[in-house]
């Protein structure tokens, strides 16, 4: 059977889908050209449907951090889908995630699991206003929580690769109880905090941005936010959907030392398939129906299938796979600076930045030079290398990136 053209798919996506997309990062739109169609992935390499591979620095946008089809996920998965279901009842699959997921990140006593990272950001929000009495929350410019009304408020990724960080469709008042504080500038958060004083239920914060590209946070920056939230009596979010159980075996709160009150997950706890969670501490998440008053549901939450590709996943993220993805990282990065690349880089995350030196926030992020990120973008697709279409969102390292490939992509970047 013939799989079809790049230019054959590609035609009819566009008469389905708006833009030909179901997810707007992937149609190219921040870097030109057009966008590919996929049809494989082994390893770290990617094939699209006119033949043509690919190392693959996208890794689906985070969850693929073992690479493609690693042998376990797909032994898992097909013994989840032999074994039938969903139920629509509770399954020990989604009772050995958690116990993994807790075990990993001792900050989640308990938590509920969804089916994208979008909804665990809503419902800690709900969480946090339920617990607290207080409606405002605080986010920061260019931080990415998915797409729930409240969070399209001077948002990253997409948003801000389309010039649309606050979306048509959420109503002022929505807008008006997200308030809006500079990553890496405590003194922005405590200026908001005094401003609306008693009145904030949570700081929502990704420990490491990275959907602004990739901006580690200052030294005291975290700790500094949890002082603040502390005194005044708020909730702290960490959004772990992009840093959890990737930067560090449990996540950005480990590496940094700081403890959240409550964690959104996404990404890698279902091994490529679409999944959420948030969790914390008891008495917060016990907020949550039927236990408590906090309303929030899902039919096919705890998927027995994504449970089992996530369980995969995490038992191959052992110790030494962390000091392995790291030491390949460290080499790609150093690299590209000896390329004259301006690069920043978390763990196995890491965004090649055009400008003179790697922002600290969201306004010297958007002083990038996205023209020619675009350049560098189609020179590196050429060689072969594919990076995420946006100098907003950061390249992802699997454990299957060895070391060729990373002097491929080096050949190609100082090219
Ligand atoms: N939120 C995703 C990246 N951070 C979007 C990816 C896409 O549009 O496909």
């Amino acid at each position: 059977m013939s799989i079809g053209t790049v230019a054959a798919w590609r035609e009819r996506a566009a008469r389905l889908f708006p833009g030909g997309v179901n997810s707007p990062v992937r149609a190219y739109r921040a870097v030109g050209g057009e966008q590919p169609i996929m049809v494989r992935g082994q390893a770290a390499f990617a094939w699209d449907a006119d033949g043509n591979r690919y190392i693959d620095y996208v890794g689906a946008f985070g969850p693929l951090m073992i690479g493609h089809a690693h042998p376990a996920v797909v032994e898992a998965i097909r013994t989840a889908v032999e074994a039938g279901g969903p139920f629509g009842a509770t399954t020990p699959a989604e009772v050995r995630l958690a116990e993994l997921i807790r075990s990993r990140m001792p900050s989640i006593e308990r938590l509920r699991f969804v089916n994208s990272g979008t909804e665990a950001a809503m419902s800690a929000l709900r969480v946090a206003r339920a617990a607290t009495g207080r409606d405002l929350v605080i986010k920061f410019e260019g931080g990415y929580h998915g797409h729930a009304d409240s969070m399209l408020v001077d948002a990253g990724s997409g948003a801000v690769t389309l010039s649309i960080p606050g979306s048509a469709g959420v109503t002022k008042s929505v807008a008006a109880e997200t308030l809006v504080a500079t990553y890496n500038d405590l003194s922005s958060v405590a200026a908001q905090l005094d401003t609306h004083r008693g009145m904030v239920a949570a700081v929502i914060v990704e420990p490491v941005a990275a959907n602004m590209g990739v901006v580690p946070p200052a030294p005291g920056f975290l700790t500094g936010l949890r002082q603040l939230t502390d005194r005044a009596g708020a909730v702290l979010i960490f959004d772990e959907v992009i840093t959890g159980f990737r930067v560090a075996p449990g996540g950005a709160q480990e590496l940094y030392g700081v403890t959240p009150d409550l964690t959104v997950l996404g990404k890698i706890i279902g091994g490529g398939l679409p999944v959420g969670a948030y969790g914390g501490r008891a008495e917060l998440i016990d907020l949550v129906a039927p236990a408590g008053p906090v309303y929030q549901a899902g039919t096919l939450s705890g998927h027995p299938v994504v449970m089992a590709a996530g369980e995969a996943t995490l038992l191959q993220l052992t110790p030494d796979v962390y000091t392995a993805i790291e030491a390949r990282a460290d080499r790609l990065q150093e690299g590209l600076r000896r390329a004259g690349m301006s690069v920043a880089r978390v763990g196995s995350l890491l965004t090649v930045f055009f400008r003179d030196m790697a922002p600290v926030n969201f306004r010297e992020a958007k002083e990038c030079d996205t023209l020619a990120f675009g350049k560098f973008f189609h020179r590196m697709r050429a060689a072969g290398v594919l990076l995420p279409p946006s100098q907003f969102e950061a390249w992802f390292l699997s454990t299957a990136h060895y070391d060729a490939g990373i002097d491929a992509t080096l050949a190609a970047a100082s090219s």
